[in-house]
């Protein structure tokens, strides 16, 4: 594979709503570019970035993926990413390699959520960034409509650069602004001189003075000149819309169909002259040794170091760690140095990541981004650098998962093989959580949304032979008194031989700390229980409160008195006392008008204004009590709300449908409270039947 310098590279993601043509987009770019001998598509499951059995199967991305793209001297990395919200980390991830980004908006379906969600990441991340406009040979694709819906969101550093020349409703070239110039396209790439239409006249001319008018404000000299009515030579005007884009106070709007090939080049054209190379942006790390920060700025005279953004861990491909380059150059030979885990790693090779092909290189230059395998200590979001001069880079910071399910291994004794993969597709993908449930004998999955979790599903199946079913989880109820209660427990098993006998006097009652299961004390007098018999009474209580007696929850909020009872010199033990204090217990805690408490979480849900009063009304129902609304900074509002965990499975599903995906919510446990009569006989009743089904 070439080695590209610095400056001849263009780091570019592709962002936008699910199913808009991004992945078809990047698959004519490496098909013009000659890096395939034909054109794939996405229906027939042969693109090069779609390559992973999950994605050819269900005709969408569902990971990043990398084509380098060579073009007119330079290297385009080309970072492919997922459009479905559920695989947001996928693109937070790219998004943090790149360093211009490419919106990719459908003719015919237009500005969507997705469009506006890859905005909001774009100006999260400072990227430049173009629009770019597929589906535009169907009939019904409206160039207009989506350049005014995009001004009236973005204002006027919206600048189309394209217009869509159509005959018999058939794109067949388009209307250059820049320079003011027809062109109809002629087979592969190329495209050929037209005059402009008459009846676009009108839209070039608006277009090309309000692109004029941002040219101008690239510098005071040209603001000067344009009000002094001066003209601006090609040169000013490409150098003006290059300083415009690279400040995202211009916004590029071009369009085409890659399904035929339509207006690529010129994208490909418009990426190298003003897009920046890595040495135009800023990157900055920590030296650890002095503590003081790092300007690594994508610089090749600097020290080595790089950043890892992603991992690629496939029983097929193997382990690649892929990297950004941030200093200095990068050699096949090289030793770094894991800085987040301290451990040396010898390179041996350097590959660059074509779809699922690594493609050897013999180093890498600042900016560039390649990929190392087999690093074993290495972790997406880890710095490699020179022991000499270690550098570290803040980690990417990944959405926090929020749907859970509860996850189970079909075949029995699959459990170690079963979390022995999902430990690999947690080290591809940082936005899988696992979460062992102890108290509740249950192990949790995390994920974004529904869809992820079913993917991961089909990938442990498919990759690792490990299948899991995914059921409900199980809500963390937990059991304790209101009342006092007064009660003994008797052991007694004397028929011939050694006997059994344990006898306490309890009395149980509200401790008042919903945090401890139980707080225990004797007030015993005259010996009736011999006091090397507390410990067993203690150890019966333990036992006792691991699952309660009103729906077998633990047991929170009591307080246990010892205050009586009685002991045989024989047959008394601790095993008898335990026992004796197990039947009190259950008899005590039954007699003190025992309840069910149930986690209430703290949830914030934001959503675009309009959404508001569905979004309340939904919460609503689910028992959910409204304490806020607050105005973020970007049209949206903010629900704060408590409400039952009981009620909240499903909800990333539920809030998407609502809001067209729009809509993001968050939540952590807020307290427990006692769950109405209503949801407390229904679960004694469900846990009834289940506690039969076991013993059956
Ligand atoms: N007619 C037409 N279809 C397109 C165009 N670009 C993509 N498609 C189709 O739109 C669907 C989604 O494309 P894909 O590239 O997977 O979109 P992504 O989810 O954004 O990556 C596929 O069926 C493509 O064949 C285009 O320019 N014109
Ligand atoms: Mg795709």
């Amino acid at each position: 594979m070439q080695v590209y310098k610095t400056d001849q590279i263009r780091n570019v993601v592709l962002l936008g709503h699910g199913s808009v043509g991004k992945t078809t987009l990047a698959e004519a770019m490496a098909f013009l570019a000659g890096m395939t001998s034909r054109q794939g598509r996405v229906e027939d499951g042969n693109t090069v970035s779609d390559f992973d059995k999950e994605e050819t199967k269900r005709h969408f991305s569902i990971s990043t993926s990398l084509i380098p793209v060579p073009w007119k001297n330079c290297k385009i990395n080309i970072l492919d990413t997922p459009g479905y919200f559920d695989f947001v980390g996928e693109v937070v991830e790219a998004v943090s390699a790149a360093d211009a980004a490419v919106i990719v908006v459908s003719g015919k379906s237009g500005v969507q959520v997705g469009t506006q969600k890859a905005w909001n990441l774009c100006e999260k991340y400072k990227l430049p960034r173009m629009i770019f406009v597929t589906d535009m040979d169907l009939e019904d694709a409206n160039f207009h409509k989506i350049v005014d819906d995009l001004s009236e969101l973005y204002g006027k550093k919206i600048a189309p650069f394209h217009i869509p020349i159509r005959e018999g409703g058939k794109l067949t070239g388009y209307v250059d602004v820049v320079k003011q110039a027809g062109f109809l396209f002629s087979g592969k790439s190329d495209v050929k001189g037209c005059d402009v239409p008459a009846d676009l006249q009108d839209d070039l001319e608006t277009y090309h003075e309000t692109l004029m008018e941002t040219v101008a404000e690239s510098s005071e000299e040209f603001m000067d000149r344009y009000f002094d009515g001066d003209t601006f030579t090609d040169a000013e005007i490409a150098g003006g819309i290059s300083t415009e884009v690279h400040e995202a106070s211009m916004v590029p709007v071009g369009m085409g169909s890659p399904v035929n090939l339509q207006g690529v080049a010129t994208l490909l054209d418009d990426i190298i002259a003003f897009f920046p190379n890595p040495s135009e942006r800023k990157c900055v790390g920590t030296a650890t040794k002095t503590g003081e920060s790092f300007e690594a700025d994508y610089d090749d005279s600097k020290a080595k170091s790089a950043y890892v953004w992603k991992s690629i861990v496939d029983p097929f491909l193997g382990k690649y760690s892929l990297i950004k380059v941030c200093s200095g150059v990068i050699t096949s030979d090289d030793t770094l140095l894991n800085v987040d885990k301290g451990e040396e790693e010898r390179l041996n090779k350097l590959y660059v990541m074509e779809g699922s092909k690594p493609l050897e290189v013999s180093e890498l230059h600042s900016g560039d981004i390649g990929a190392i395998a087999k690093l074993n200590s290495v972790q997406t979001g880890d710095s490699l650098a020179t022991k000499s001069n270690p550098i570290q880079y803040p980690a990417t910071e990944l959405p926090v998962p929020y749907t859970c399910k509860r996850y189970k291994a079909i075949k029995k004794g699959d459990e170690d093989k079963v979390s022995q993969s999902l430990a690999k597709l947690m080290s591809e993908d940082k936005t899988i959580r696992l979460v062992n449930d102890g108290a509740n004998r249950q192990t949790l999955i995390y994920g974004i949304g529904d869809q992820q979790l079913d993917v991961i599903v089909s990938k442990l199946k498919e990759r690792y032979k490990a299948e899991v079913e995914l059921v409900k989880p199980k809500v963390p109820f937990r059991e304790t008194i209101r009342k006092k209660s007064d009660v003994e427990g008797k052991h007694k098993k004397q028929s011939g031989g050694h006997g059994q006998y344990g006898h306490v006097k309890m009395r149980f009652e509200p401790s008042g700390d919903l945090e401890t299961p139980f707080v225990f004390e004797q007030v015993v007098v005259g010996g009736a229980v011999p006091k090397n018999y507390f410990p067993a009474v203690e150890k019966g209580m333990q036992e006792c409160v691991q699952k309660g007696p009103l729906a077998a929850y633990p047991v929170v909020g009591v307080k246990a008195q010892l205050y009586d009872g009685s002991y045989h010199p024989v047959d008394s033990s601790e095993m008898a006392f335990k026992m004796a204090t197990i039947l009190a217990f259950k008899k005590g805690f039954m007699e003190a008008s025992p309840v069910l408490l149930e986690p209430i979480v703290s949830m914030k849900v934001t959503v675009p204004d309009k959404f508001t009063g569905d979004v309340m009304g939904d919460l609503n129902k689910r028992r959910g009590r409204v304490l806020g609304m607050n105005p973020d900074h970007n049209d949206n509002t903010i629900i704060e709300a408590d409400v039952p965990q009981l009620e909240i499975d499903g909800y990333s599903t539920d809030l998407r449908s609502m809001t067209g995906g729009s809509g993001e919510f968050s939540y952590e446990f807020a307290r427990y409270e006692q769950a109405p009569a209503e949801i407390q006989q229904k679960e004694i009743e469900a846990r009834q039947s289940q506690l039969e089904g076991e013993e059956e």
